[in-house]
């Protein structure tokens, strides 16, 4: 017996010895008893709390476990929820996301969903559609009759409008990712231009290797550090040169794909050599990056007398490694703060994403089909389109969704 309560009146607190099931005493700890459906599962839950620090949760734990539980898989109470009506999906997966959430304005956006913002837009633009089958459906089944002309150009422009919105959700969507996910900062440029040296000041330790040997970065380096209000995670590369080690040509080949996958990357450059042909090619390399990344241009070793072109740096950020990484720091915190959370609606997992973009593509097609009066099948698309983002907040395929989507929770929540 954990407790000798011989009773617990719903969602009261009560002050309770915690015994082991050698009836020795563990701790006293603070019981909640919540009686279903009053509980985040609607289910009976009993929470204890108990002291702070590691042992005396284990120890009662391993109680709790002896009396006959079992611990909870990740994410069960959330699916638990889930599953027995408490939420729907779109906000069983915005609590995972707040687990996770990299900056202060992500966790304000996705309190703002658990109240249900995400599921209002998702009901409206489902009851819009439904409302423009209707219209179509009704041209279609009369077609005989005399129906008023314009409905189909009506129903045309209200599915432009939704698009339009939907569209500009997308992109304030796939832009922001990084607000939840932590934006991934790349730091490329040829060998000892002080790529690890930066890193170092930002984690203000010496966690990378640093010398003047060329090539002594070898492999990607990935910290997590916070710049205002955000969680970035710096990736420190190996320097990009035409290497004859084998080791030295893996490491490049990381570097590369750190470029690939950065939300934004800082080419480093070195204010005191002479600018070269491997400093040309990481130019390259940043001007040919995707569109929707950040690059910034670094001019580090600003302490020592320059002989590098400036000219053919963007906007060059000029610190030094030594002395002051500040302006690279203000210009970081500026950038991301451009990116905070705007009063639009935000779709916060790749899940929910691909779930409007399947919705967009539906409906580019229905347009064209109703604009060219195939109504039958400008119909088979709307509802496409319908199920395609109900898939945000409805259960389809359950399972498969389910299983993927809770096994990221942390375990228990
Ligand atoms: N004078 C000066 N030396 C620097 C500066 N930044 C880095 N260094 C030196 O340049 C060399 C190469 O630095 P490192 O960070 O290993 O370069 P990486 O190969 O780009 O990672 C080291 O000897 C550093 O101490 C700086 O701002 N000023
Ligand atoms: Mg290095």
């Amino acid at each position: 017996m954990l407790s000798r309560k011989s009773s617990l009146i719903s969602r009261n607190a009560a002050l309770s010895s915690v015994y082991d099931e050698k009836n020795e005493l563990i701790d006293q700890v603070i019981i909640i008893y919540f009686k279903a459906p009053n509980s985040y599962t609607c289910e009976d839950v009993v929470e204890f709390q108990c002291h702070g620090g590691i042992v005396v949760a284990s120890m009662i734990l391993e109680a709790v476990l002896k009396s006959g539980a079992r611990l909870a898989n990740p994410g069960e109470f959330t699916k638990r929820a889930f599953l027995n009506g408490r939420i729907d999906l779109s906000k069983a997966e915005t609590i995972g996301k707040l687990i996770e959430a990299k900056s202060a304005g992500a966790a304000k956006l996705l309190s703002r969903h658990l109240k249900g913002e995400l599921q209002e837009f998702v009901e409206q633009a489902r009851e819009n559609l439904l409302e423009i089958m209707a219209f179509v459906e009704v041209t279609i089944d009369y077609a005989e009759e005399d129906l008023p002309k314009d409905i189909e150009q009506k129903a045309a422009e209200k599915l432009q409008l939704l698009m339009a919105s939907l569209e500009r959700i997308l992109e304030n969507s796939k832009q922001r990712e990084g607000l939840i996910e932590g934006f991934k900062i790349a730091i490329i440029g040829r060998t000892n231009v002080g790529k690890s040296s930066l890193l170092n000041r930002f984690l203000h330790y010496e966690r990378a290797i640093t010398s003047d040997i060329e090539g002594t970065t070898r492999d990607t380096i990935e910290e997590e550090i916070k710049i205002g209000a955000h969680i970035v995670k710096f990736v420190d590369t190996a320097g990009i040169r035409e290497a004859d080690s084998e080791i030295e040509k893996i490491g490049i080949k990381r570097s590369l794909s750190a470029i690939e996958t950065a939300d934004i990357i800082i080419g480093v450059f070195d204010n005191s050599r002479e600018t070269n042909g491997e400093d040309s090619e990481i130019l390259k390399l940043m001007k040919n990056a995707k569109t929707d990344k950040k690059v910034l241009h670094v001019l580090n070793k600003c302490d020592l007398q320059n002989r590098f072109d400036i000219a053919l740096l963007e906007n060059a950020i000029k610190i030094s490694c030594k002395h002051d990484i500040k302006p690279l720091t203000d210009a970081l915190n500026e950038y991301l703060n451009t990116l905070d959370i705007n009063e639009e609606i935000m779709l916060s997992s790749a899940r929910q994403i691909s779930a409007v973009s399947e919705t967009l593509a539906n409906l580019k097609i229905a347009l064209d089909l109703l604009n060219d009066g195939a109504l039958e099948l400008f119909s088979f698309h709307l509802n496409e389109a319908v199920t395609a983002i109900s898939h945000i907040t409805r259960t389809f395929e359950r399972d498969e969704i389910l299983e993927a989507m809770f096994s990221k929770f942390c375990v228990g929540k």
